[in-house]
C-alpha cells in the first residue's frame, strides 16, 4: 500500500529559474579534481552534510543501495594507501592496455596514492548489490549502479560547494577495501572519495569540457 503526501514545491519567477541555471553552472564548472591535498583537518559534521547530500539522491525502488564509509584514522588511511598502490602498482605494470596508458597520459596518474593520507577524509563509497532483509534473506535491489552514480555526483557537488576538493579514485580491482573496511559481502567498494582542502600548490591538468553542442542534441 502506498501513501502519498502533497509535494513540498516552492514556484520561482522565470527571472529567479534563470539566474539560478546560471549561477549553478557557473559554481559546478569551477570544481575540479585534484590529486594534491592539504592535510588540514576538516571537521567531521561537513564530511555527514556531504553524506546527507549524497544520499538525497534518486534511487531504484528508493531502497537507497549505498554505505558512505568516511576513514580519518590516520593508521587505516595508511593501510588503504598500502593495498590501493600494490593494486595499481600491478595495474600499471600489467593489466593497463596502451590505449588504456595513453588515455590517462594527460592525466599524469601513477601508481603512488599520496591523496589516501594527506587528505584528513577518505570516503569510500560502497553499493548494496542487493538488501537483507531481518531473517537474514536476500532482497534485489534495482538499478545500484545508477543510484551509487547519482549519489557520487551529489556527494561531489557538495564537497565543492563548501569550499573543498575531491578525487573520484577508482582502484582496480576494489575488493580489498571490502575487507580493510570490514564491510558485509553484499556491499561492493564503488569510488574512493579524499575530501579536504587542496595543497597550497595543487595542481591540476589543463584540461577543457566538451562544449554543449557536443554534449546535447535538441530534437
Ligand atoms: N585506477 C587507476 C587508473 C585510472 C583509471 C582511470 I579511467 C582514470 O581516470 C584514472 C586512473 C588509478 O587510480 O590510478
Amino acid at each position: 500500500m502506498s501513501t502519498f503526501v502533497p509535494l513540498q514545491h516552492e514556484r520561482l519567477s522565470a527571472d529567479e529559474s534563470a539566474r539560478r541555471a546560471h549561477e549553478f553552472v557557473r559554481h559546478l564548472d569551477a570544481r575540479r579534481t585534484t590529486r594534491h591535498f592539504s592535510p588540514e583537518p576538516v571537521p567531521r559534521d561537513w564530511i555527514e552534510q556531504a553524506i546527507r547530500a549524497g544520499g538525497t539522491a534518486p534511487s531504484g525502488a528508493h531502497q537507497q543501495p549505498w554505505t558512505f564509509v568516511a576513514v580519518s584514522d590516520p593508521a587505516l588511511k595508511r593501510r588503504m594507501r598500502e593495498a590501493a598502490e600494490e593494486e595499481e602498482r600491478r595495474f600499471y605494470a600489467e593489466r593497463i592496455t596502451p590505449e588504456w596508458r595513453a588515455a590517462l597520459e594527460p592525466l599524469g596518474t601513477d601508481a603512488v596514492k599520496t591523496h589516501l593520507t594527506d587528505a584528513p577524509w577518505v570516503v569510500v563509497l560502497f553499493r548494496q548489490s542487493h538488501g537483507l532483509d531481518a531473517d537474514g534473506s536476500k532482497r534485489t535491489f534495482y538499478y545500484t549502479q545508477e543510484s551509487c552514480g547519482i549519489a557520487a555526483g551529489l556527494f561531489i557537488a557538495a564537497v565543492h560547494t563548501m569550499g573543498l576538493v575531491t578525487l573520484t579514485h577508482t582502484p582496480s580491482p576494489m575488493g580489498f577495501l571490502g575487507e580493510l573496511l570490514e564491510r558485509p559481502a553484499n556491499e561492493k567498494a564503488f569510488l574512493v572519495m579524499p575530501v579536504g582542502y587542496p595543497a597550497v600548490d595543487a595542481q591540476v591538468p589543463a584540461l577543457t569540457r566538451k562544449p554543449l553542442d557536443e554534449i546535447a542534441v535538441f530534437r
